[in-house]
């Protein structure tokens, strides 16, 4: 898979994607990346790429025409350039999920496109931007932390860029649900001991241990993603008795699972 990012700082997205599982997809050839820098498409001395809003306000809006240049760059560079997606990393996106990383992991080429300033100038989007994304609910200085996590996100789903025992913890987190604990020696850090069954060597104990704590941990802290998962009869098994025990163990007043809180 071929990533273009056009970013204002190439170096940032050449060191984001050259260490962990994206550096190790890169060098085994699984992943493609080049990167555009809008002001070598900027023309007059000063490389200009930006320029004061019309209608007044704070900041600069990034020009529509070493936008237009340096897209049209990407397109021509490498195969299937003219067809690639071309994402805009912005806070009026789409919110990124799991499951949109999952169609984008599908597509050959994406292009994907960092502001930065204020904003960048309407008409750029409209002609050219397939889509917007937002990894959430803040404003960032620019995309480029953004297209960082959207890379890492795709690269982890390319064949052969985690090893077997990461990709199958991958396949486990994949189904939608929040992860399970994760224990390493010691056995005991002060009062603190790893759950019994861990160490029991009845694999599939474990796993069902491991089962009902992603399923319990998804309903205290994110119902919503659980409202989306299809439960079978042995998940919702597991689940009643999760619930059991942590109403059991909630004080009289905490028994409602708090909302995103801590403690499960
Ligand atoms: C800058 C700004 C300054 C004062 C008041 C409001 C403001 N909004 C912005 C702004 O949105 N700047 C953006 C910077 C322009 C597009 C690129 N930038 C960006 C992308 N910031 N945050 C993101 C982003 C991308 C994906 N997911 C979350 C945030």
């Amino acid at each position: 898979m071929r990533f273009d990012v056009i970013t204002l700082f190439p170096e940032f997205i050449g060191q984001a994607t050259s260490i962990g599982v994206v550096g190790r997809a890169r060098e085994r050839g699984l992943v493609e990346l080049a990167t555009w820098n809008p002001r070598d498409h900027a023309e007059g001395g000063y490389r200009k790429v930006d320029e004061r809003p019309f209608g007044g306000g704070p900041g600069m809006v990034m020009l529509d025409a070493p936008l237009s240049r340096t897209l049209a760059a990407a397109r021509r560079a490498g195969e299937g350039g003219a067809e690639a997606r071309l994402v805009y990393l912005s806070p009026q996106g789409a919110r990124l999920t799991q499951r949109r990383i999952e169609a984008l992991a599908s597509e050959p080429r994406l292009i994907l496109f960092c502001g930065r300033y204020e904003g960048v100038d309407q008409r750029f989007i409209d002609r050219e931007v397939d889509e917007e994304l937002s990894i959430g609910d803040y404003v960032l200085s620019g995309g480029e932390l953004a297209a960082a996590v959207v890379i890492d996100a795709v690269a982890r789903l390319l064949d052969g860029a985690l090893g077997n025992a990461e990709s199958a913890a991958r396949d486990s987190f994949g189904d939608g649900l929040l992860d399970c604990p994760h224990y390493t020696r010691p056995e005991r850090i002060g009062d603190d001991e790893v759950p019994a069954v861990l160490l029991s060597g009845d694999h599939g104990a474990i796993a069902r241990w491991r089962r009902r704590e992603q399923l319990g941990r998804t309903w205290l802290r994110r119902p919503d993603l659980l409202a989306r998962v299809a439960l079978d009869a042995g998940d919702r098994a597991l689940l009643d008795e999760y619930r059991r025990e942590w109403l059991a163990r909630a004080r009289p007043e905490r028994r409602q699972p708090p909302s995103g809180g801590r403690r499960g």
